[in-house]
């Protein structure tokens, strides 16, 4: 057997006997390239999802809900930063990461390119964007990369917390007068759809799944996550006495699943190709901060490279 085939055999084999694959390990150059878009791009969703709920943090009803809040934004950084980290183990720079979003070769979540408009926003945005991320993440705690498997589990753990935040929020909102109500339902209308979306496209129209899923990048289809979700967000709204807002939402006894309507797929593209309501407003503002931040990382390079000096003197 050739080198590289022998290579490409333990990379096969490892896979098959649910193995992390390790940064020094030989990998193929598809299973890298995938792996640096998925995760950067999971990195880059952390980060720009800061600002719709930095939006609320100056207008927060409590001096409580202020530092929970504030608390829930801080970790998003964190949830940042491990990625970009475990990013960078595959041979990229965070700097290539950064250009790649700033010159739109590189996506983020959908669900970040729609305003936080209301206090509610907020509970929704922990209740449902949230609660729709762990049912991913919990899947990629078993992705194939051992670095990014090992993030998931602490992000997963502090998702976990946002997700009951926000739901706290909505709980309070809907048993609060008339109009907090209807502000809980309001957010729930209009956080509802694109939170489908976050799982992206049907699993027929998905372009990655098929390879993902064979090397275990992904563990868990499109489609499922969606179904998932779904199901346990709907009693949820019920306990609640909110109204999920699709007409087509049924209990199905014998799938023993929610069927539910149809994602509008047209809204779905255009923001993902940039044109969602809040598209350049999110990425103007992010490579704002990268500009104005430049002073900090020449700051940090230059007391490293000092420091790096004197520890041979
Ligand atoms: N938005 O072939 P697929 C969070 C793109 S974290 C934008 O199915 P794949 C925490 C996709 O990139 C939320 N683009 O792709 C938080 C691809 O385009 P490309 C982020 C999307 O990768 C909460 C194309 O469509 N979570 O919320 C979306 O197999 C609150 C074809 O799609 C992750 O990133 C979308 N929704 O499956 C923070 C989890 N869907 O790259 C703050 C990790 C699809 O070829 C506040 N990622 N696209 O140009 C994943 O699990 C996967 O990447 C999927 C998409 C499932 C998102």
């Amino acid at each position: 057997m050739s080198e590289a085939s022998d290579l490409e055999q333990r990379f096969e084999d490892k896979i098959a006997a649910d193995e992390r694959i390790e940064p020094k390990d030989w990998m193929p150059d598809a299973y890298r390239k995938n792996l640096i878009r998925q995760m950067s791009q999971h990195a880059h969703s952390e980060v720009i999802g800061m600002q719709p709920e930095g939006n609320w943090l100056t207008r927060a009803p409590t001096l409580e809900r202020k530092s929970v809040l504030l608390a829930k934004i801080q970790d998003e950084a964190g949830h940042g930063l491990y990625l970009y980290s475990a990013t960078e183990t595959l041979g990229v720079t965070r700097e290539e990461l950064v250009a790649a979003l700033h010159e739109g070769r590189a996506k983020y979540a959908s669900i970040f390119n729609y305003p936080s408009l209301t206090w509610a926003d907020i509970g929704a945005i922990g209740w449902l964007v949230d609660g729709a991320a762990i049912v991913n993440q919990i899947s990629l705690q078993r992705t194939s990369y051992g670095p990014y498997a090992r993030a998931m589990v602490r992000i997963c753990k502090e998702e976990s917390f946002h997700q009951r935040q926000g739901y706290q929020i909505m709980v309070r909102l809907a048993e609060g007068s008339e109009a907090q109500k209807q502000m809980a339902q309001d957010a729930l209308n209009r956080w509802w759809w694109p939170s489908l979306m976050m799982f992206g496209p049907h699993d027929g129209e998905s372009a990655h799944s098929a390879q993902s899923m064979l090397w275990k990048i992904k563990r868990m289809s499109n489609d499922d996550g969606r179904q998932k979700f779904v199901d346990q967000t709907v009693p949820q709204a019920d306990i609640i006495d909110l109204t999920v807002p699709d007409p087509d939402l049924k209990w199905n006894e014998a799938r023993g699943h929610y069927d539910f309507g149809e994602i509008n797929w047209d809204e779905f593209m255009q923001v993902i190709s940039g044109n969602g309501p809040c598209n350049r407003q999110r990425l103007g503002q992010h490579k704002k901060a990268h500009e104005e931040g430049a002073w900090v990382r020449e700051a940090m390079a230059a007391y490293a490279k000092r420091k790096a000096e004197t520890a041979h003197d």
